[in-house]
């Protein structure tokens, strides 16, 4: 269908949906801009219609952007298909369709500057896991939806690859493997690989490779005025523009890939035997690159119908007899269950519960709050005193009994090679992701400001309160893509003047009128 019939067809829900909240003018005068350059095969959604909802549901809806209008390049279909000659833009004809990183860059620049043109805020999106509130501050603005725009080209050497800005973690390990390629992707199959990595990027491969930024060759980013530059290790990095593709490390798999995923399920009476036994692989940072682990905290009424209980995941990359020095001391804990098995590298988020079709890639209009904090290590006297608290609410309330409290173990040897002071990741000293995390399931019309919502908050700050104690750091630390937006600068930039100082003075250069600041913005 030409673009040009599909906005027009689209443009009658602009009279019934985007009227109520958001004002029609900008909102219409913008797609009647957009509506000629764009190729056919790409299409402005408006809400009301299955399209805008697909491109704007997320992982969490409380705090959530709002959107009036969604612009979507293409299908996916529509993008494989572009090869025979078709463009993106009628006015960018010099670039071939099948360039799709290239596109993207190109795509973002066009977006951003006609959404300025008719002063309407806007946001690039593309895994939609961003869960921090301040999100929530974009009323009325525009979803450039880059999820049609994944790429992942393995460049010549093979020690790069092209990754588009929609590109998600999924994409990125099917399309490496081929080629016997990985990197540093994020846990969780649903989320991006441009987005995270913008905010650090902490991954299954992080011990051997460093963070995701840390694989940023080089990237392509569009200012808030629609202008494209390039940035890399050599220039200066701004921050919290769009990321649009980026060429990023990759490296071989070694020969023999075999990881174990050994699933431990203990009652609460060994927390600490379990924290302290973790806390030894945790070794202040000397945890084996091979070795990774993760505990939730979970509500599991057939295991305990009154406390919530530990799953322990061991993921180590070897066999299963060099696993077992770690394995078999999980065992010797007496878990109440275990499940044990082997898989190849893309087999791992299927075994550990972070594969697309799981809880945590569903987009469903759940709240999410969560209330990270990083550590250096497990001290099990502020564990247990956390765990009251988790154990307590989540009984108590039952609409909370879905909360889960995440301790991620990545080795950070990488991490730590990489000097503290060359990058705007603040923290690399610590070894580990704390994150009560509240799921609330909303009622209709709910703001996010009921008692349940007050409950978790409660509790999630008196979580990290108490494991902040514990930690021995005068210095809160939180990942900023973790982070509910109840954080302040310093909690996520770092708390050594000079950082935020540089931090201000970029975003001042590269994007003086604030343009993105619904993310953790730089004030
Ligand atoms: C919405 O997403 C679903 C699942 O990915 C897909 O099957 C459906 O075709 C999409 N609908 C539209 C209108 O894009
Ligand atoms: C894509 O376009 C960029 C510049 O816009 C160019 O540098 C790059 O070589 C192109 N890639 C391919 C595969 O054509
Ligand atoms: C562990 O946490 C408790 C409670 O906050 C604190 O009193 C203790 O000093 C902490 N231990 C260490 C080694 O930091
Ligand atoms: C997903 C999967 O294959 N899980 C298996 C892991 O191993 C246990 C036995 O230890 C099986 O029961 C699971 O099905």
């Amino acid at each position: 269908m030409q673009a040009s019939k599909l906005f027009f067809l689209a443009l009658g829900f602009i009279s019934v949906a985007a009227v109520d909240k958001c004002q029609s003018q900008p909102v219409t005068d913008f797609a009647v801009a957009l509506g000629p350059i764009l190729s056919p095969g790409a299409s402005i959604s408006f809400p009301g219609s299955d399209k805008f909802a697909n491109a704007t549901t997320r992982y969490s809806a409380y705090g959530a952007p709002d959107f009036a209008v969604t612009v979507d390049v293409a299908t996916e279909a529509d993008v494989a298909n572009t090869v025979s000659g078709q463009h993106l833009f009628v006015s960018d004809k010099h670039i071939p369709a099948n360039n799709i990183s290239s596109l993207s860059s190109c795509y973002m620049s066009q977006m951003v500057k006609v959404a300025n043109a008719h002063q309407l805020p806007f946001l690039a999106t593309s895994g939609h896991h961003g869960a921090t509130i301040s999100l929530g501050r974009l009323r009325c603005g525009v979803n450039i939806n880059l999820r049609a725009l994944h790429s992942v080209e393995v460049l010549g050497g093979g020690q790069t690859a092209l990754i588009g800005g929609g590109t998600l973690t999924l994409q990125v390990t099917e399309a490496l493997w081929k080629h016997r390629k990985w990197t540093v992707t994020g846990i969780c199959e649903c989320t991006s690989l441009l987005g995270p990595g913008l905010g650090g990027g902490h991954g299954w491969n992080q011990g051997r490779y460093g963070l995701g930024l840390d694989q940023i060759v080089e990237a392509n980013l569009v200012l808030g005025d629609g202008s494209r530059i390039v940035v890399s290790a050599d220039s200066p990095t701004p921050i919290c523009s769009g990321a649009c593709a980026a060429p990023y490390r990759i490296y071989d798999v070694p020969d023999t890939n075999t990881w174990v995923v050994g699933r431990y399920t203990y009652t609460q009476d060994k927390l600490e035997a379990l924290f302290g036994l973790l806390d030894s692989f945790v070794a202040n940072g000397a945890q084996p690159v091979e070795l990774r682990h993760w505990t939730n905290f979970l509500r599991m009424p057939d295991v305990d119908p009154v406390h919530a209980v530990f799953v322990t995941w061991i993921i180590y990359e070897g066999t299963p007899e060099q696993a077992a020095p770690y394995t078999s001391k999980m065992e010797a804990l007496g878990p109440v269950a275990t499940a044990f098995n082997t898989t190849a590298y893309p087999g791992l988020a299927v075994l550990t519960g972070n594969d697309r079709g799981a809880k945590l890639c569903a987009e469903n209009g759940d709240h999410i709050l969560r209330f990270p904090i990083d550590l250096r290590g497990f001290n099990v006297t502020a564990h247990r005193a956390a765990y009251a608290i988790f154990d307590e609410v989540s009984r108590t309330y039952p609409a909370l009994g879905g909360a889960i409290m995440l301790n991620e173990g990545y080795s950070v040897r990488a991490v730590q090679e990489v000097p503290a002071g060359t990058t705007a990741f603040p923290d690399r000293f610590n070894n580990l992701l704390l994150s009560p995390s509240f799921r609330i399931t909303p009622t209709d019309h709910d703001d996010g400001g009921t008692e349940l919502h007050r409950i978790a908050t409660e509790a999630g700050l008196r979580m990290r309160q108490t494991l902040f104690e514990g930690g021995g750091s005068p210095d809160l630390h939180t990942y900023v893509n973790y982070g509910l937006g109840l954080e302040t600068l310093e909690n996520y930039y770092g708390h050594e003047e000079w950082r935020l100082e540089r931090l201000r003075a970029l975003k001042a250069k590269y994007d003086p009128d604030r343009k993105f600041s619904f993310y953790a913005p730089i004030a």
